[in-house]
């Protein structure tokens, strides 16, 4: 196992049409979740890669196990919660805006994950352990479940990676502070978005965002900038990497997630850290194309072809 990250997914409405939802008629069903997003970018990558949830013993439950599994990624872990149900969301188109994110989820099966429902021997024989700011917002015992994952990773030598992926409809930024702080100080590498990094740091720019990082116990951050790429830093190297080019932005939503898959799967490959964070760039800028979070997500065939094509140009 390269990477193994769980999280909670939830199946995504998204409506066909713009506007608020009381005069929305039509939804497009998919799945959602910053976990499962990044695992399914990484086996379109090549890599293999295990997610685990806590998810309703029911239709949406079933469908999104079978949605992820469909992917490529080991779901064997994956627990069935017979009385919580699987929760769901909605993304409210608003023209020119980023969409308004409505979620269906206080209660859900994931929301009740526990430190037993983790699969140590997964955690043990992986490269690396990704986690996300989302899970330990969702009840103290999915915090707990996070915290005792970090322990397995660490006592066996593994690599933890950590998204903030602040979510603000879950929690204060208080909150949200006082419990990622600490968490963030036991991983080795952190992927702030520059907003977050603000909130979580208290400083504005990327360069002291990292430095709080750094000094709070992280050996490597990655702060995200959005359009202009990304801001890297460790004790032995710093550097800005430019973003990839995109021409038209149909939902910034999963980007994020990419960006972690294509920066691991760089890590994976043992490329230097600055072409894996500009593989990062690119692979969330693929999915700012759709309006789903992981239907955009390349393929390693895609980059390789990209990857040639370019040479040729040049
Ligand atoms: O990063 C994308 C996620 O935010 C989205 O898929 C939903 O996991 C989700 C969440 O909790 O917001």
């Amino acid at each position: 196992m390269d990477v193994i990250t769980f999280g909670e997914t939830m199946v995504l409405f998204t409506p066909v049409t713009a506007g608020p939802l009381r005069f929305t008629s039509h939804f497009q069903k998919t799945i959602g979740g910053a976990e499962s997003n990044v695992a399914i970018a990484l086996s379109r990558l090549g890599h293999k890669v295990g997610w685990t949830s806590r998810l309703g013993k029911d239709e949406f439950g079933t469908y999104i196990r079978n949605y992820i599994r469909g992917e490529g990624v080991d779901t064997t872990g994956v627990v069935f919660d017979h009385s919580r149900p699987t929760g769901v969301f909605f993304k409210e188109q608003r023209p020119g805006k980023e969409p308004n994110i409505l979620y269906y989820r206080k209660g859900s099966a994931a929301s009740r994950m526990t430190p037993s429902d983790i699969p140590e021997a997964q955690i043990k024989e992986a490269k690396f352990l990704h986690l996300t700011g989302i899970t330990p917002a969702l009840s103290e015992s999915c915090k707990e479940t996070v915290h005792h994952a970090i322990s397995i990773a660490k006592q066996n030598g593994v690599k933890v990676i950590f998204d903030p992926n602040l979510r603000l409809k879950l929690w204060s930024a208080e909150e949200a502070r006082e419990a990622l702080v600490p968490i963030v100080a036991q991983c080795d590498y952190i992927l702030p978005g520059l907003e977050e990094g603000s909130i979580l740091t208290g400083k504005t720019e990327p360069e002291d965002i990292a430095s709080f990082f750094l000094e709070n116990g992280s050996s490597f951050v990655v702060v995200k900038l959005g359009e202009k790429g990304a801001y890297f830093a460790s004790e032995a190297e710093e550097a800005h990497v430019p973003g990839f080019p995109v021409t038209e932005i149909v939902d910034p939503i999963g980007a994020g997630d990419g960006f972690a898959a294509g920066f691991l799967s760089g890590l994976l490959r043992n490329w230097p850290v600055k072409e894996a964070v500009a593989l990062g760039n690119k692979v969330g800028a693929y999915a700012l194309s759709v309006a789903g979070d992981a239907e955009g997500y390349p393929n390693w065939e895609q980059i390789i072809k990209e990857k040639a094509d370019a040479e040729v140009l040049r």
